[in-house]
């Protein structure tokens, strides 16, 4: 991506991302409407789609030519990352922002021709920006974060593990490695919002993140963020991640990223 238009999407990313959440911060205590998706517990609110129509008119009126691939569906529709791609999440933890009015984010990864180039996690309530230009170093406000080069065994991890991966019905990963995993961390971790996660392994609070169903928009930016400070960020099985569909991932410091993988996570069929 030329570095002039680089700079340019990233001002206005940053400038968006921060507008969208100061307005939702002036309405987190106004009566809001509350459906759901494909079950009970998957839940969306005017606010997540207000904000994700929010960006689609700003990007559509800036950048007629780029496309925007977001959760909830006011952008294009993507069958590949060529040209420019906005993918966001404009709420990440709904559940979170219903239930607790707090730890949700923002999130906006910005991919030309398949490589994130620019990304930005916003922590709306706290007004914490975690914000990364591929290659030019990762930022938490205006504070560089230092490369995760400290190698931190796993017994001295803390890993963020939604609880569902335990569960031995789960659909996804044989539980007696996830038990065994368990009991090998330190200790393990659950927000309840896939992009804080992974900007809390780049901020090098948590030493890694585990997780079986993302979506693209839930890890677009983090993912850039994570490997921007010398993380490893890969599927479960430590393939390549496909930015079009659903999937495992595992974000961690990079002396960690095998063993959990090989050792422990043994994903089922
Ligand atoms: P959301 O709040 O944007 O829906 C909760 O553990 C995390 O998983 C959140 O980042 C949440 O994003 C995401 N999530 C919720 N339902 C999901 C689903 N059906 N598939 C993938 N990710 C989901
Ligand atoms: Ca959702
Ligand atoms: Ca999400
Ligand atoms: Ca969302």
């Amino acid at each position: 991506m030329d570095q002039h238009i680089k700079n340019e999407v990233f001002d206005y990313a940053k400038a968006w991302i921060l507008e969208a959440g100061e307005r939702i911060r002036s309405k987190i205590d106004s009566p809001r409407s509350i459906e759901t998706k494909s079950n009970a517990n998957d839940l969306v609110t005017e606010m997540d789609q207000e904000t994700e129509q929010f960006f689609a008119k700003k990007i559509k009126d800036t950048y007629p030519q780029h496309y925007l691939f977001g959760e909830e569906g006011f952008g294009d529709e993507i069958e590949d990352l060529g040209g420019t791609v906005w993918i966001i999440d404009p709420i990440d933890g709904t559940m979170n922002f219903v239930h607790q009015k707090r730890n949700f984010a923002i999130s906006i990864g910005v991919y030309f021709e398949g490589i994130g180039e620019v990304g930005l996690i916003y922590n709306v309530m706290e007004d914490v920006l975690y914000a990364v230009k591929r290659g030019e170093g990762a930022y938490k406000n205006d504070q560089r974060l230092p490369d995760l080069s400290e190698k931190r065994p796993l017994k001295e991890s803390i890993l963020a593990l939604n609880t569902s991966w335990l569960i031995p019905e789960n659909p996804h990963v044989e539980h007696n490695g996830m038990e065994e995993l368990v009991k090998t961390l330190r200790s393990t971790r659950s927000y309840g919002s896939a992009a804080l996660e992974f900007a809390f392994v780049a901020e090098g609070v948590l030493d890694g993140y585990l997780t079986m169903t993302l979506m693209p928009w839930d890890y677009a930016a983090g993912s850039i963020l994570v490997r921007e400070v010398g993380g490893i960020v890969t599927r479960a099985d430590q393939e390549e991640l496909d930015l079009l569909n659903s999937t495992t991932v595992l974000a961690s410091r990079a002396n960690i990223h095998k063993e959990i993988s090989e050792n422990y996570v043994q994903l089922k069929k």
